[in-house]
């Protein structure tokens, strides 16, 4: 198992050579970097990965509010404008991640904003899930063959309603991917725990598709600050013999991560460890 981070979570704390120096002394292999193509020196931060040993298992979309131009980023908006604009955001992140030899890129879907929903419970029907997957697909096929001459698989990410509603679960990122050749998926644990019935049905239903692991607790702290049941997560993943990357992805709302990045990742290997002694055993 490889074991990575997404670099977003630390974007507004220190330089990022800072913290790769930190993260390969606390036993990562890989990061993810932000998709912020034009606040990234690529070639520069490809020289720090290559001194400590850290390799980039693809790009993070930064979709929705984690970033002040996520807004512009509408795959599924109703303006020709901001669709376009939302393509060449992707085909930006895919040539930044081709040059950090990355493998992956999320998608996240969002249109545009909905007026009228209660905004606690938001959700939308099946007819219109359908109708914004119909209107995904053909999206996402351009770009994924776009990925494709870059060596990159797009992969999809559900969130959580209260983030975007047409893209939430993994039955929706797999009925979007079924229809999409070479189009990935990825689960979220903090998304999972919102919106799914069981972590374990998720992803035994998604065992075709599914490449890529966001790991954070249910308040997105490191796993193992909170409750989520990581060890019913990692079994389920080595029962469908998942071979990708876990991506840690926290909130880190301090500029104290030490202790919470070293424990969450020692905390996972510890289960990921036992789960697989009990296997080979
Ligand atoms: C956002 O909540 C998220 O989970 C990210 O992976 C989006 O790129
Ligand atoms: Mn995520």
């Amino acid at each position: 198992m490889k074991y990575a981070i997404t670099l977003a979570s630390f974007r507004k704390i220190e330089p990022i050579e800072d913290t790769l120096a930190m993260l390969a002394k606390q036993g990562y292999d890989a990061i993810e970097m932000f998709g912020e193509p034009s606040e990234v020196d690529a070639r520069k931060v490809l020289d720090s990965l290559k001194s400590y040993s850290l390799s980039v298992c693809g790009v993070t979309g930064m979709w929705g509010s984690i970033s002040s131009d996520g807004w512009k980023r509408r795959l599924l908006s109703s303006d020709p404008v901001i669709t376009q604009a939302s393509e060449q955001y992707v085909i930006d992140c895919l040539k930044m991640c081709n040059i950090l030899g990355g493998h992956e890129m999320n998608v996240c879907l969002f249109a545009d904003d909905i007026q009228g929903v209660d905004r606690t419970h938001r959700i939308i029907s099946a007819n219109e899930k359908e109708h914004f997957a119909a209107k995904a697909v053909p999206i996402m096929r351009r770009l994924s063959r776009k990925a494709a001459d870059y060596g990159i698989q797009l992969v999809l990410e559900p969130l959580n309603r209260y983030s975007t509603p047409y893209c939430t679960t993994a039955k929706d990122a797999i009925s979007i991917a079924q229809r999409v050749e070479s189009l990935g998926v990825l689960l979220d644990t903090f998304h999972m725990n919102i919106e799914e019935d069981l972590f374990k049905d998720a992803i035994q239903s998604s065992h075709k598709f599914l490449r890529h692991m966001h790991f954070a607790d249910n308040n997105r702290k490191m796993p193992g600050f909170a409750h989520i049941d990581f060890s019913t997560i990692l079994r389920s993943l080595s029962e469908i013999g998942y071979d990708g990357c876990i991506s840690f992805e926290p909130n880190i709302p301090d500029g104290n991560y030490e202790h919470a990045t070293k424990y969450g990742l020692d905390f996972v290997k510890r289960i990921a460890e036992l789960h697989d002694k009990s296997t080979s055993a």
